[in-house]
């Protein structure tokens, strides 16, 4: 068939990207025809989102892809990360500066919302683990420090708030609002009784719409600074997690027997499932429900990413190095194996002014050699995220009922082959990485599906692995990783202990 294409604009924590996908019926191949950094700013002790930044880079990739003479533009969809907002006003008019998730603001708010209501029941009508990033904690913070909220009019989760800037339209998605903790898993509205109990308003909160759903066409603006037609503008899952999770690439005919990691500043680890899981041992694993495409949800947890290894880098920038995650990870593949471990999961890693004193202070409060050297910090790092990994995938697979012969890899994270081998060492299982586009395959595969391109979820993914170059990794030196893991859990079960 005619060859269609669609826009796939994907904003990360780091950086953002605008991509033209082309399906030809069979296969989608990308082109990348704009990226540009993202990050926090801070600000008077605060830290924020540019997003006024951000449309300009995503106006500028859509003259850029206007310019390229593609045919047949169909639609533009955006994912982004889940949990932070716009709050708009009276006549649109955009109220205060967007949060960034790891402003201290939040600090303490998990406390002070458990003492109002029991978590039990906060996680009977949200079905998310308790983080103080979420929405919910925001808002509550937000609520009872004179913020904007009492004359907004509208909130708009980030990728919210870009269809917005294209469409005109005020609507959530709904895969980005299972982010928020302020939606019920089991109405797939919005938890209003809930929010009342903690006093936080709900009168701003927008109609949820599906993945798939259109938001009319981009206003007459955007095609005047971009040089862009009239096309549709689409809502993909617009929570970055769920596009991503639509692009791993299995067979059905392979079975159930499959996790995904989804690795980016995140890791989102975990399996797909039929429906929200809202059991006490659920809530005692601190286990996040999110919605996906067609009535799929992932049963995951999210767990510290590459974060850690972005601002190793940024520490090493600050002492001279130019060295590129290529060459830093080619660094820590050559230093000694299983030293030292930190628990990734430890407050200090949150945003810390230095990670690598970070990273020390951890080791060296845990009576372990403390990394020298770059490359050794690294490593440290690496190896602990693929023994967390495990963890987490052990209780998911309890908790589900589900046994994982294979993990997937997928998103900018699977790039890193040593982390790769590192998983499949910790988890004893193989792991495949790749595509490592997940998150802008899933983003433009469900819009060609709204266009009437594909069907059901199996039949995208179908697409993803005619589209995709996948690399196995298989689990080698079991004993001696066996022996790090029970190391490495004394470690994080005395950190929990202590914290
Ligand atoms: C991944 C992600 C996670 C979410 C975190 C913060 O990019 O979307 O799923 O928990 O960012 O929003």
């Amino acid at each position: 068939s005619k060859l269609q294409n669609y826009i796939g604009v994907d904003l990360g924590a780091e950086s953002g990207r605008v991509m033209v996908a082309g399906f030809d019926g069979k296969q989608v191949s990308l082109t990348e025809k704009h990226r540009f950094a993202t990050g926090g700013v801070r600000i008077n002790d605060t830290l924020r989102w540019d997003v006024l930044h951000f449309w300009r880079e995503i106006q500028t990739g859509l003259g850029k892809v206007a310019a390229g003479g593609f045919e047949n533009l169909v639609s533009v969809g955006v994912d982004t990360w889940g949990v932070d907002y716009v709050l708009l006003g009276e006549d649109d008019e955009m109220l205060g500066l967007p949060w960034h998730y790891r402003d201290t603001r939040t600090r303490g708010t998990l406390d002070k919302v458990a003492s109002e209501v029991p978590l039990q029941e906060v996680f009977s009508v949200t079905g998310n683990q308790f983080m103080e990033i979420n929405t919910l904690f925001q808002l509550y913070a937000a609520s009872r420090s004179g913020d904007w909220l009492n004359q907004a009019k509208c909130l708009l989760t980030i990728p919210d708030f870009f269809h917005w800037c294209l469409s005109g339209a005020k609507k959530t998605e709904f895969t980005n609002a299972t982010t928020t903790q302020c939606l019920d898993p089991t109405t797939c509205d919005w938890s209003k009784p809930l929010l009342d109990r903690l006093k936080i308003p709900s009168h701003m909160l927008c109609d949820v719409i599906q993945p798939g759903d259109s938001l009319g066409s981009l206003q007459p603006s955007v095609c005047q600074e971009t040089g862009l037609p009239p096309i549709n503008v689409v809502a993909p899952a617009t929570h970055d997690t769920g596009s991503a999770v639509v692009a791993v690439p299995v067979d059905p005919s392979w079975g159930n027997n499959w996790a995904y990691i989804s690795s980016g500043t995140w890791s989102l680890v975990g399996v797909e499932t039929d429906t929200p899981i809202l059991s006490k041992e659920a809530l005692a694993m601190n286990i996040t429900n999110e919605g996906g495409v067609d009535g799929s949800w992932r049963l995951l947890k999210n767990v510290v990413g590459l974060w850690l290894v972005q601002r190793l880098k940024a520490s090493f920038e600050r002492a001279g190095s130019t060295r590129t995650y290529e060459e830093i990870t080619q660094g820590a593949a050559q230093a000694p194996s299983l030293v030292s471990f930190i628990d990734p999961e430890d407050s200090s890693f949150m945003n810390p002014p230095d990670m690598m004193v970070a990273v020390a202070e951890f080791c060296r409060r845990t009576n372990q050699p403390v990394p020298e050297t770059e490359a050794s910090a690294v490593r440290c790092v690496l190896e602990s995220l693929a023994m967390k990994y495990h963890n987490v995938l052990d209780s998911i697979a309890e908790l589900s009922g589900r046994k994982i012969d294979v993990i997937h890899v997928v998103g900018g994270g699977g790039r890193n082959a040593l982390l790769n081998q590192f998983i499949a060492f910790a988890c004893g299982v193989p792991v495949i990485a790749g595509p490592v586009e997940a998150t802008v395959l899933g983003n433009v595969l469900v819009q060609c599906r709204a266009a009437g391109q594909l069907g059901s979820l199996n039949e995208i993914r179908e697409v993803v692995r005619n589209s995709s170059d996948l690399v196995q990794f298989d689990p080698e030196h079991c004993e001696a990783w066996a022996a790090a893991q029970e190391k490495f859990d004394a470690i994080c079960s005395a950190n929990t202990l202590s914290t």
